[in-house]
């Protein structure tokens, strides 16, 4: 059984995973509406990874016979300027995300909560490799720049993701 302020904390990781959701699948539909498929594609994939992250958690508290509570998901942008827009954002909201991470751990550990500490180990890892991907998107995206080719196989190859 875990604390209830371990349990707390828990719950507001769900919401966070489920606003990272819906965040992502919002810019895959600003990419979809404007003609981008690729990217409009790799966002919906990227919303389907939150929403296991955020089943995880459930299935999680589920185990240690805790309570699930959703609460709202805070508001965001609904249209981003460029696809470099959206890539940098997705990078600067992974990295509030990791310090979501970071202070649950901490508070894990700090409870002597082993179970939640080696349950927390996944996330830690799979956050080095959410940043990772946002900074390699950014990349190929600056060195995509104006050329409109480039773009067009840019895109393409991120719809087989
Ligand atoms: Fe759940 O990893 Fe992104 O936010």
């Amino acid at each position: 059984m875990i604390s209830v302020k371990m349990q707390e904390a828990v719950n507001a990781q769900i919401n966070a995973e489920m606003w990272s959701a819906y965040l992502y699948l919002a810019m895959s539909m600003d990419a979809s509406n404007k003609g981008y498929k690729g990217i409009a594609h790799w966002f919906r994939k990227q919303y389907d990874e939150e929403m296991e992250h955020a089943f995880k958690f459930i299935h999680y508290l589920e185990s240690q016979q805790a309570r699930v509570e959703l609460k709202a998901i805070d508001k965001f942008p609904t249209s981003w300027k460029s696809p470099l827009d959206m890539f940098e954002e997705t990078l600067k909201h992974e990295k509030v995300v990791t310090g979501l991470i970071h202070d649950l751990y901490a508070l894990a550990t700090k409870e002597k909560d082993y179970a939640t500490t080696i349950f927390l180990q996944w996330y830690v890892t799979e956050q080095v490799e959410e940043e990772e991907n946002a900074q390699e998107l950014i990349d190929a995206m600056k060195c995509v720049g104006d050329d409109k080719a480039a773009f067009f196989m840019f895109d393409k190859s991120l719809s087989k993701r």
